[in-house]
């Protein structure tokens, strides 16, 4: 819902920020940092909306699998040599 120093100002280490926006559609999306490289760090994760009414698949139960690669290099040591080519 933004970008820290471009539409929002940054949310500070303990508070909360609720957001408030109109859902125009369902699926499953991905939520993920703009702040430094939080990103890379692992703050990302799913969000699944799921739709009011309508036709809906059965099941059991539904669970969200997020797939992502991983490295254990310090992020800024990653992005310092990815600067270097
Ligand atoms: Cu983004």
């Amino acid at each position: 819902m933004g970008f820290p120093y471009v539409n929002n100002r940054p949310i500070e280490p303990g508070e909360t920020k609720i957001f408030e926006f109109p859902i125009k559609q369902s699926g499953t999306y991905w939520f993920h940092s703009h702040s430094g490289l939080q990103e890379q760090r692992g703050v990302y994760g799913p969000i699944v909306i799921v739709q009011r009414e309508g036709e809906r698949i059965s099941s059991d139960h539904d669970e969200a699998i997020v797939l992502s690669d991983w490295i254990d290099e310090n992020p800024n040591e990653v992005l310092r040599t990815l600067k270097m080519w």
